[in-house]
């Protein structure tokens, strides 16, 4: 029997994992980190996370740095989206909804970017205090999803980045201060952490398409830690789509 994971589940199975190592199904998830426990008994498992995803899709981008950052092995399996056969039967039965990325671990089916990065869990405790840990990666991830993604919609559609050029520059009072929230290298420290994973795909279409703002001196400084990272590397293709 598959089990479908909501971000729900997820939310209410991490808040206890300070109490007790969770068995699900075949998957045992770390008390602290929520990945899988490095015992050597459960390194004999077979490794059996399925990757489903499109590499031009962002959302799908999110999650492929996840599994890279929480280095499980795992099988990429790429599928044509809009092609004239449609998408493959299993993909439908996997996930009803049509999208990707998609992600199998064990019996558990993982059907939403924001979901699979709170799956992996790749948050370690080396995220710095102040802007970065929890409320620093919580920062982040609503950014992106809430902000970023509707006005650099906005500004494609339009040619013309002045909104979302305000949105990064200056500071949080004039409705921007986005380049002074990142702590450094990476977006909550010395790590990255799944907010550079929700970021990094988003942040850099917009710099491919508009450059970033010459006082964005942290913005530019941390896209580059990302690209020197062959993790965040292995991610980037030379055609990709925007995220609608
Ligand atoms: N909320 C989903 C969105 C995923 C999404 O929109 N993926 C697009 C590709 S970038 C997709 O699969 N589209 C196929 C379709 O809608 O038929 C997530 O975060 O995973």
């Amino acid at each position: 029997m598959r089990t479908f994971i909501t971000k729900k589940t997820v939310t209410s199975l991490l808040h206890h994992r300070l109490f007790f190592p969770l068995i699900l199904g075949c998957h045992l998830i770390h008390p602290s980190t929520g990945g899988a426990l490095a015992f050597s008994s459960l390194n004999e498992m077979p490794t059996t996370t399925r990757f489903i995803t499109n590499r031009m899709c962002p959302y799908a981008q999110k999650a492929w740095l996840a599994l890279e950052l929480d280095g499980r092995d795992y099988t990429l399996e790429e599928i044509s989206l809009y092609g004239p056969n449609g998408k493959p039967d299993f993909f439908w039965e996997l996930n009803p909804a049509g999208t990707v990325p998609v992600m199998v671990s064990c019996n558990d089916v993982v059907c939403d970017s924001e979901d699979i990065l709170d799956y992996l869990n790749v948050d370690g405790e080396d995220t710095d205090g102040g802007e970065g840990g929890e409320e620093g990666v919580a920062y982040w991830r609503s950014l992106v999803k809430n902000k970023i993604s509707p006005v650099g919609k906005r500004a494609v559609f339009a040619s013309d980045p002045t909104e979302l050029f305000a949105l990064l520059v200056g500071n949080e009072d004039a409705g921007g201060g986005v380049d002074g929230k990142i702590v450094g290298p990476y977006l909550c420290g010395a790590v990255p952490s799944s907010a550079d994973c929700a970021a990094f795909p988003f942040f850099w279409r917009i710099e491919s398409e508009f450059g970033f703002p010459a006082e964005c001196n942290k913005l530019k400084s941390w896209l580059n830690t990302c690209l020197s990272n062959p993790k965040f590397k292995k991610t980037v293709q030379k055609s990709w789509w925007w995220w609608w």
